[in-house]
């Protein structure tokens, strides 16, 4: 038997490739590194956070597909890190063309050991109304290959084999890299790429270029607020407001911000054209407690109302203690240690990530659509089930007592 590489050490290889390249792609990234890197240092240590030790290497990032094909292709390098799809997102709701689920690992040694997250989302071509539109960006993806030769035989080995060897491993971060890359030349013409841009921004920007381009790469923080004011001290170009739950002393689940993507310069297919299309923005994260059902279904309620009513009243509902939350089932805790240890939240929230999508396409505007969710079409184009993440919450749960009843 061969000694295979860990699929954790893969992801944690892979996360840090990933945010050199980004830190080279993306210079603002590096200046949001550092303001958290500084927020969180500054944050007394309170033994609250038991993720203190994992947050220097905690990103997520996203990328959208834009066909079944290449859904199962980036599932099959995100299988090789240990990574699987968590949960189902509709985005549809906000009129946004994409469904969506999250590759990370899941078990709490896993997330531990690597924090690595990817929203991944798909084109939903039936959403372009124009039916000669709709047939053109088909048969303008139908020719792209986003997985290089070589990552795609790794990871068939990988799945073959059972794992690869560190030597296999190393080739396969670099190779995997590639997919992620921005590349400024346009598979379109202009006029193409005009077209698609019309019918809606995100469809020319999963359409028109070689690759599912990382768009952000996310680190965490521990204070938010406190970012937020140094991203705006620093003039970034930040959004208006945090996205989530208001500020509460047990935060709960996630609340985000974001800086608008950056204009880049792009060529054209064709008559090499010079244009420029904004892929890449920056966002960060605050973690909390993961909801139950019943606590997330009060979530809901509050946010429904924060509309009309403010944040701070529609919360006012919610209780913000550990054992209030706790005892009316409300969160998911740990047991592990002899005493209740909120179980952080892994995963995304639709309406935040809809606002997030939004403010980077230059809309901030409340535009709503239908609201259509297929995930039995999003799974038959993945191959496979995603996994419901209350029921890994509630499991972690469940391990963490059995663990502390043995002992
Ligand atoms: C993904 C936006 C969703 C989040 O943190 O909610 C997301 C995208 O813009 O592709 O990353
Ligand atoms: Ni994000």
């Amino acid at each position: 038997m061969p000694a295979f590489a860990s699929p954790c050490d893969i992801r944690a290889a892979f996360s840090q490739a990933m945010s050199a390249m980004y830190r080279a792609e993306v210079p603002l990234y590096g200046d949001l590194l550092d303001i958290v890197a500084d927020v969180n240092a500054r944050v007394p240590a309170d033994g609250d956070d038991p993720d203190r030790d994992r947050l220097g290497m905690e990103r997520h990032g996203a990328i959208r597909v834009g066909t079944a094909e290449e859904l199962r292709q980036v599932a099959a390098l995100f299988r090789v890190m240990g990574m699987e799809p968590v949960g189902y997102y509709d985005l549809s709701v906000a009129g946004i063309p994409v469904h969506s689920t999250a590759f990370r690992p899941v078990t709490a040694e896993a997330l531990g050991r690597s924090p690595f997250r990817v929203f991944t989302s798909m084109l939903r071509l039936e959403m372009i109304e124009d039916a000669d539109l709709r047939a053109e960006a088909k048969a303008i993806l139908s020719g792209r290959r986003i997985v290089t030769d070589r990552a795609m035989a790794l990871a068939e080995r990988a799945a073959a084999n059972g794992g690869l060897t560190a030597e296999e491993a190393k080739a396969f971060v670099a190779e995997a890299l590639e997919t992620f890359r921005w590349r400024r030349e346009a598979r379109v013409s202009a006029e193409t790429y005009a077209r698609l841009n019309q019918a809606h921004r995100l469809i020319a920007d999963i359409v028109s270029f070689p690759g599912p381009h990382i768009n952000h790469l996310t680190p965490r923080t521990l204070d938010i607020d406190a970012a937020q004011t140094e991203m705006l001290r620093r003039g970034l170009p930040v959004k208006e407001s945090i996205e989530g739950p208001p500020r509460r002393k047990v935060p709960i689940l996630l609340r985000q911000t974001s800086f608008k993507a950056l204009d880049e310069a792009v060529v054209f297919a064709g008559n090499a054209a010079q244009g420029t299309h904004t892929a890449r923005f920056g966002e960060i994260e605050q973690r909390g407690v993961a909801l139950t059902p019943k606590g997330r279904t009060l979530y809901d309620a509050c946010l429904a109302r924060a509309a009309s009513e403010g944040a701070e009243a529609a919360f006012a509902d919610f209780p913000d203690d550990a054992d209030a939350l706790r005892s009316e089932g409300l969160a998911y805790f740990s047991y592990a240690s002899g005493q209740p240890v909120p179980i952080t939240y892994e995963d995304f929230l639709p309406v935040s990530a809809a606002g997030i999508f939004r403010s980077n396409l230059g809309d901030e505007a409340n535009s709503t659509g239908h609201g259509n969710p297929q995930q039995a079409a999003f799974e038959s184009a993945l191959g496979r089930a995603v996994l419901d993440p209350f029921t890994l919450y509630a499991e972690e749960e469940r391990r963490s007592r059995t663990a502390t009843a043995a002992t």
